[in-house]
């Protein structure tokens, strides 16, 4: 039914329930805004338009765009039309569209101006693509985004079933492959009425901001599917997120709630230590991507008076399954099930782990993706049945709680005893000097492995003494035997899209 389609439930249904007027979107840099009315109205046009374009239902639409307004008008227009967008990360190297356009099949591609020159090599590779829709100034052989849509009708909304493909996101992955993986139309609903409603409880009233971008499936979750669930606003931040820039956006737009990443929450304390705090209207922020420090948590909350939910999610289940709740938040924990989610520990032979054990995540719920596009071994041994596996190590604390311990493949035994790299990087950042830490498995003189650290300072190169005390802290705080025995610094460490540190590569480099 036209119901069952995304784009009814996110978009349309508010012109029915009189919300027309209102901004759903407001680009904080430009000052450009988006009614739920023009939101519907664009997606119509867009739906119109690609229809007119020769490109059919279940055909892909690669989506190359910043996070401006016509981004959702893109999204729901190609779903209104049946066709599937892929929202592509818009920070990657050509080789990497390439491989994208090429596995994807998509017909068409839809781009910001300022990333056409990096996709348009990947474009003249593709045999798929049979037409280039630019937003801003054109190039030879493209369309522009306005002419796209000029003189087109609205398109009325296909009708889909539930379960069929709406969208497609491309996860980066631990071994730098993507996957193309596919989501359902009921998938999104799913997550804006679990995570969304009963751990954000996301209103009408409140004024979302995202620092990740809406081609990640957190920044998807925060900056669309919730706020559009309620008919709340959001403010687009179009640029690269810097600690000023989030800062200033924060106190001149007084979101009420804050999506960010650990890396991005110590650089915006490590900011506010030096220029204060802004004024805020903050009743609620998140964190997800990689485990938050409780430092972090802490110095956050001092300054905006919010705590930090820091939870756990995946694009292979759309956005967040694992948890704190506001008002129950116990930093350097992921808190425990987001309702509507089940989740299990279990060891290398699918056995539930006891209590106090480490064991691999596995999580089952409605908005799991359907499967990795054309990659069957990896989906069979991703998606088992009802569960998902997830690749996290945990360990269930007496309370309930769950607790971090690492990638499956990133734990190793120091001195016969396991070791979680993140216990050891939570020691080195709660040293005021360190801002972000990396640990990875190296062998010594005797082939032994032994922790390895990879730091960023908050200022300066680090000198021997430095390194010294860094070692003392770490075996102060966790153990004598935890402590890395080599310390590099570093400018930055390598991660993935969605924030995530790439040990694998420090691996090779260790
Ligand atoms: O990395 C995460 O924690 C995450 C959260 C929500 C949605 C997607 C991802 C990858």
């Amino acid at each position: 039914s036209t119901d069952a389609n995304a784009a009814y439930y996110f978009v349309d249904r508010h012109l029915e329930e009189g919300r027309g007027d209102k901004i759903a979107y407001t680009e904080a840099e430009s000052g450009r805004t988006l009614s739920y009315a023009e939101m519907a109205d664009g997606s119509a046009r867009v739906a119109c338009a690609l229809r007119r374009a020769g490109i059919r239902p279940e055909e892909r639409a690669a989506v190359l765009v910043l996070d401006q307004i016509e981004f959702p008008q893109i999204f729901f227009g190609a779903m209104k039309a049946g066709v599937v967008p892929i929202p592509m990360n818009t920070l990657l190297a050509t080789p990497v569209y390439s491989s994208i356009l090429r596995d994807s099949r998509a017909a068409i591609l839809i781009v910001s101006a300022p990333l056409w020159e990096t996709v348009a090599p990947a474009v003249k590779d593709s045999p798929y693509i049979r037409e280039v829709v630019v937003i801003g100034e054109t190039a030879e052989g493209t369309t522009s985004f306005a002419d796209f849509i000029a003189d087109a009708p609205a398109e009325k909304t296909a009708p889909v079933s539930p379960d069929e493909v709406a969208f497609w996101l491309y996860s980066s992955g631990s071994t730098g492959q993507p996957k193309g993986v596919a989501h359902i139309h009921s998938a999104m609903r799913a997550t804006a009425d679990t995570y969304g409603a009963q751990v954000l409880g996301i209103r009408e009233d409140d004024v979302v901001l995202s620092a990740a971008k809406f081609f990640f499936a957190y920044g998807l979750g925060n900056e669309m599917t919730f706020p559009l669930s309620v008919g709340a606003s959001s403010v687009l931040f179009t640029g690269r997120p810097t600690p000023p820039g989030m800062i200033d956006t924060i106190a001149a737009h007084k979101p009420t709630v804050f999506c960010g990443v650990p890396t991005l929450y110590a650089a915006m304390v490590a900011q506010m230590d030096k220029t204060g705090a802004p004024d805020v209207s903050l009743r609620v922020c998140i964190s997800a991507g990689e485990a938050l420090p409780e430092d972090v948590g802490k110095r956050w909350e001092k300054y905006t008076g919010v705590g930090i939910l820091d939870g756990v999610g995946s694009t292979e289940m759309l956005h967040i399954f694992l948890s704190n709740r506001p008002g129950d938040i116990v930093y350097g924990t992921s808190g425990v099930a987001v309702p509507g989610y089940n989740l299990r520990l279990v060891d290398e032979n699918g056995q539930d782990v006891a209590e106090g054990e480490v064991g691999e995540l596995l999580v089952s719920g409605a908005s799991a993706a359907n499967c990795y596009w054309n990659q069957r071994d990896k989906s069979r041994s991703t998606f088992e049945g009802i569960w998902t596996r997830t690749g996290d190590k945990y360990e269930r604390r007496s309370d309930g709680r769950l607790v971090y311990c690492g990638r499956t493949d990133d734990m190793f035994k120091v001195s016969g005893i396991w070791l979680s790299p993140f216990e050891v990087e939570g020691a080195l950042v709660s040293h005021p000097q360190v801002l972000e830490a990396a640990v990875v498995a190296h062998r010594d003189d005797e082939g032994l492995e032994k922790p390895k650290a990879y730091v960023v300072l908050q200022s300066g190169e680090g000198d021997d003494a430095l390194k010294e005390e860094l070692k003392a802290h770490v075996k102060a705080k966790i153990g004598l035997w935890k402590y890395p025995r080599w310390i590099e610094v570093v400018d930055e460490l390598p991660k993935t899209a969605t924030g995530k540190i790439q040990r694998f590569k420090l691996r090779e480099d260790a």
